[in-house]
């Protein structure tokens, strides 16, 4: 058994993670966690009370990240401000969880010698051109564009000069885009499936054409799982499952499956800096870890994530006016 400490456990991916690991091993987990608006205690409710705790905290804070660092074997690093839209109106809260957050928490994992593992995006490669046969790999130069994918690479960095200099004991992964339960209702597919229950008709940037490279959450979740217990010390692993689709498409997939007219969407101000396409080659956790993803199917699993935003509607109606409103002041 290893006591994990889960940093963003109450966000999208890291609640995913800690419901995984807690499904499939006798792991223990401390979740450490801000709460800030994209922060839902309701994503861990029913956990199993003696395997699972719950911290609220800044990750900027030394004090206590000290004192947590101490107490388990391992760091899972999930805590962010994670929307691009955001960090175009107001990058400073990006600077301070994405940056001094990481620093602060890899500063207590050197000092107790604690293994780290550090979940980042691909965005910190850039953008592919459409018609590019090429996908990221291990090796793509950093290139990042939109202030969140600056401070993600330059939190990657930081773990990687700490792994080479202090010797931390790290690993990175570098994810595609998730989909899935518990999505916040700013980001994309949610966005829509919600505008769609709401009688709100989906709103496209632009010309619809960006291409993102989906994977599911669980994917991602069995992927990081499988790294903090295979992985090499120092390594970066790129996590992805041939997912590539353009937005228009899903767009009209997701219109289509709740019984709309597939063209009943509009199209709205692009997003400025707007990444043209995100696509994953990953051979190498595949080839050297063994690792599979279980959710091929994305119409099914879009199926699912529509029925599951049907069906709790608690969970994500609080946010919804107050993000439609953002997204109508910004044009979106
Ligand atoms: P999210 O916005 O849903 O959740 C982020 C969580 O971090 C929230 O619970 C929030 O309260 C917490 N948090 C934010 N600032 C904090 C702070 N200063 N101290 C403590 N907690 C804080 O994000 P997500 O989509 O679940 O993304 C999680 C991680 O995965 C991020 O590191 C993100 O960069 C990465 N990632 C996301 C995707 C994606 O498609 N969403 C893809 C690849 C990588
Ligand atoms: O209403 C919308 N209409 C639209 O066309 C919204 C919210 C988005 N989009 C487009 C922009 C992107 O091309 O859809 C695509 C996906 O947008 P987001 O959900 O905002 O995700 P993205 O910017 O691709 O970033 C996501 O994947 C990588 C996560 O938010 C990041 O945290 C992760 O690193």
């Amino acid at each position: 058994m290893q006591k994990l400490l889960v940093t963003g456990g109450a966000g999208f991916i890291g609640s995913n993670f800690v419901r995984y690991v807690l499904d499939y091993t006798n792991n223990h987990v401390t979740v450490l966690d801000k709460l800030t608006y994209a922060g839902n205690l309701a994503s861990l409710e029913g956990l199993p009370e003696g395997r699972f705790a719950f911290v609220m905290a800044d990750i900027a804070d030394a004090m206590v990240v000290d004192r947590l660092v101490a107490e388990c074997d391992v760091v899972v690093h999930y805590a962010a401000e994670s929307h691009n839209d955001n960090s175009l109106h107001d990058p400073r809260p990006f600077l301070d969880t994405n940056i001094v957050g990481t620093y602060t928490l890899i500063e207590a994992a050197r000092k107790h010698s604690k293994r780290f593992h550090h979940i980042s995006t691909d965005e910190v490669y850039g953008d592919l051109e459409l018609d590019d046969p090429a996908r990221f790999t291990e090796q793509t130069p950093y290139n990042p564009s939109s202030p969140y994918s600056s401070t993600k690479a330059g939190s990657d960095l930081l773990v990687r000069a700490w792994v080479r200099s202090f010797g931390l004991q790290a690993t990175i992964s570098n994810c595609s885009n998730n989909y899935g339960p518990y999505q916040h209702v700013e980001k994309f597919i949610p966005r829509q499936i919600t505008n769609v229950i709401d009688g709100i008709r989906p709103k496209l940037y632009g010309k619809g054409e960006n291409v993102r490279d989906w994977i599911h959450a669980n994917d991602h979740s069995s992927a990081v799982l499988t790294i903090i217990e295979k992985g090499i010390i120092g390594e970066t692993y790129l996590i992805g499952a041939d997912g590539e689709r353009n937005n228009r498409d899903v767009v009209e997939l997701i219109l289509e499956h709740m019984g709309q007219p597939r063209e009943a969407y509009d199209h709205v101000v692009d997003r400025p800096g707007h990444d043209l396409r995100y696509a994953i080659d990953s051979t190498k956790l595949r080839d050297e870890l063994g690792w599979e993803p279980q959710f091929s199917n994305f119409n099914a699993g879009i199926e699912d994530t529509i029925a599951w935003y049907r069906d709790h509607e608690n969970w994500w109606r609080p946010q919804k006016a107050q993000t439609e409103a953002k997204y109508t002041e910004q044009g979106q």
